[in-house]
């Protein structure tokens, strides 16, 4: 299959496991089994479906042919060029395709200029009026492509400006600039652009990442600290007529490679193996040369050589337009679209599959769990009421305090579970103590003090050290007190279930290794880029400073948040069964004392309400079936995906 119909089953897949969800959801609030906590869970899954996102990233030294590899796989059929892709250096600015249907077809650019505030990207994002937005025709090809060039302009600013966005002399990006005679630079006219128009693939959620070489990326962290990570498939890209260079290197040791072999989802093209084509040569020997150099990119990269796809990018773009199919098929493009489409896919729906069969699992087992234990209740209340058919008083009230009695026992074990809350509260105390936002903001701003007072490196040095050992320990702590907390809640699990019946389940686990993982990346991040001897001993104080807050501390803050609100959740989601089964139990007692009241003082007949029972009954019965079937439904797609997914490995 190629991209765009894998593409195309998964979304497919995605739209009919929400429309199953979608179902689940409305059944439920139809018959009145849902509460606020549930809704919001489920409501959440479903805009997470919704906005599901696939990342692709294309990163490699300039003039590789990066834009005209997106163009080969994304854009040929505009019959023409999309995206800018000339000799020399072409996309200046990081560069997102997407399609968000809120907004209208148009380009976003960031100014340059605001590199100079040392806001970071995503919250550029979040202010439109720092934009500059030109619309776009989406209906004809040509006014696109004047509109896509702004990606490759250009401004020229004093050496002294230059510097000040980044773009120091002699430095790692010394050659982002050329000296014109008047003494001015020239440098890129944008930080960062953001095309928004309705392709087919971008409207199911793909998301194209073009970067521009020359180790541009290294000067927005952000995209190596966060976009790059978290792209689910990212292609690095040589050029046959170079290979590889000290710079391809540099570039792939510092955002790709991974030590210790293959990563899931890297992939690396080796593009214009049309210079190799010499028409003075046979086909035999041509691909001999090509299998050559791909063996040799693979062992400069250390990978295998099957993780390496010879393409022409240029020769494929112009097949896809004239609909040359042999060319395309010289041009070996459908090789490296299927292993894109293997890479990202599976590993996409593996995401999704896992949570939403996690949550949905939850919140059905739960339904279940109520429902069941309302008809028994139910059922036991019938059999009582069965048993007093042609029975004197004297047994109707000796029903009446044996269901006291019970009921009085439920209460004390009441007694103990408020007990056990108040405990609980506790541990969610002491978690959010070590977790919450705001030990993590004093640990910034002592580390802060400390780091602007200092005046050896080697106290700038150990405090971001300090920095990461804390954040650590504090995620450690945790961890452990999110142990406690589990071990705790299956007690009083399992205790309600034994010694009054109640239907909970085990309660699931929480854990925070996503989030270590996290830490371990942004540490390793900057002992490599900013707390490192070279960068101490060349950067004044002050800029280390800023970038370690701005840049670091701004990413551990963004995972603690991510930690917290998940935290949060996880402790609502083992609490909700417990008091809900507690309430519907507290509700069953009550009714159950109620009808035999009723029928000891004879304002009820015995087979009226025996009738009413029943009729209740067969209501419930009709509720499961319902459930049964609207799950079913997601159980199904869920299914589905699985399969697939045994398939792709
Ligand atoms: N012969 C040949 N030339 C190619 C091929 N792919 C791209 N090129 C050429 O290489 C040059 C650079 O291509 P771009 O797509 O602009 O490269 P890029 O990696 O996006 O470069 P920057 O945007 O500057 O970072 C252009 O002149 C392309 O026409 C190919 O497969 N074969
Ligand atoms: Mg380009």
């Amino acid at each position: 299959m190629t991209l765009a119909q894998q593409f195309a089953a998964y979304s497919e897949w995605r739209s009919h496991l929400s429309g199953g969800l979608e179902a689940f959801r409305k059944c439920l609030s139809d018959n009145e089994l849902s509460d606020a906590q549930t809704d919001l869970r489920l409501r959440l899954l479903l805009d997470k479906l919704h906005e599901d996102r696939l990342q692709v990233a294309f990163v490699a030294e300039f003039s590789r042919g990066k834009s005209e590899l997106i163009n080969a796989i994304f854009f040929a059929d505009y019959g023409n060029r999309m995206l800018p892709s000339t000799a020399g250096r072409t996309t200046m600015c990081p560069t997102e395709l997407m399609y968000d249907p809120s907004k209208p077809p148009s380009i976003e650019l960031l100014p340059i200029e605001t590199r100079e505030r040392h806001s970071s990207l995503s919250e550029y994002k979040r202010f439109a009026d720092q934009w500059t937005v030109l619309p776009l025709d989406s209906g004809s090809p040509e006014a696109m492509q004047q509109a896509l060039h702004s990606v490759s302009e250009v401004t020229r600013v004093s050496a002294q400006e230059a510097e000040r966005y980044g773009f120091a002399s002699g430095g790692q990006n010394g050659a982002a600039r050329r000296r014109a005679d008047d003494g001015l630079v020239e440098i890129p006219r944008w930080r960062h652009a953001i095309i928004n128009f309705p392709h087919p693939l971008l409207k199911q959620g793909l998301v194209i990442l073009d970067t521009p070489g020359l180790n541009a990326i290294g000067t927005e962290p952000e995209l190596t600290l966060s976009l790059l990570p978290n792209a689910h498939a990212v292609l690095f890209i040589l050029a046959a007529d170079t290979g590889v260079t000290q710079s391809d290197l540099a570039i792939w040791n510092d955002h790709i490679g991974a030590p210790g072999g293959r990563k899931k989802g890297r992939l690396v093209v080796l593009n214009k193996i049309d210079s190799l084509w010499d028409e003075l040569k046979s086909a035999a020997q041509i691909d001999a040369e090509i299998a050559k150099q791909v063996a040799s990119c693979a062992t400069t990269l250390d990978l295998p050589i099957d993780q390496v796809f010879p393409v022409s990018a240029q020769k494929a773009l112009v097949a896809k337009i004239n609909g040359d199919d042999a060319l395309l098929q010289r041009s070996r493009l459908n090789a490296l679209e299927v292993a894109l489409s293997e890479e990202l896919i599976p590993a996409k729906q593996e995401i999704i599959h896992e949570a939403a069969d996690a949550e949905f699992s939850d919140i059905h087992r739960r339904t279940l769990g109520l429902l069941e234990s309302r008809l028994s209740g139910l059922r036991e209340q019938l059999g009582e009421l069965t048993e007093l058919r042609g029975k004197n008083k004297g047994v109707v009230e000796y029903m009446m305090g044996k269901v006291r009695i019970e009921k009085e026992e439920f209460e004390s074990g009441l007694q103990r579970y408020y007990a056990l809350r108040s405990i609980f509260s506790q541990l969610t105390n002491k978690l959010f103590a070590h977790l919450g936002i705001d030990s993590l903001r004093t640990l910034i701003s002592s580390t802060r003090e400390t780091m602007i007072e200092a005046t050896f490196s080697k106290t700038l040095s150990d405090a971001m050290e300090n920095f990461f050992r804390v954040t650590r320990e504090n995620l450690k702590k945790s961890d452990g007190e999110i142990s406690e907390i589990l071990t705790m809640m299956e007690a009083i699990y399992k205790k309600f279930a034994v010694e009054h019946g109640l239907k909970l389940g085990t309660p699931h686990g929480f854990s925070l290794i996503r989030y270590e993982k996290d830490i371990d990346r942004l540490e390793s991040w900057c002992d490599t880029h900013l707390n490192t001897m070279f960068q101490l001993m060349t950067l004044e104080k002050s800029k280390v400073t800023q970038r370690f807050f701005e840049e670091v501390a701004l990413q551990v803050r963004h995972a603690f948040e991510r930690a917290n609100r998940d935290a949060e959740a996880w402790l609502k989601a083992i609490m909700a069964p417990m008091e809900t089964q507690v309430r519907e139990h507290q509700i069953q007692f009550k009714r159950r004392l109620e009808s035999i009241k009723r029928i000891h003082q004879a304002t009820d007949t015995l087979e009226d309400r025996i009738n009413e029972l029943l009729h209740v009954e067969s209501e419930l019965v009709s509720q499961l079936r319902a459930i049964g079937n609207v799950a079913g439904d997601v159980e199904r797609q869920l299914e589905i995906g699985s399969s697939r997914l045994r398939h792709a490995a």
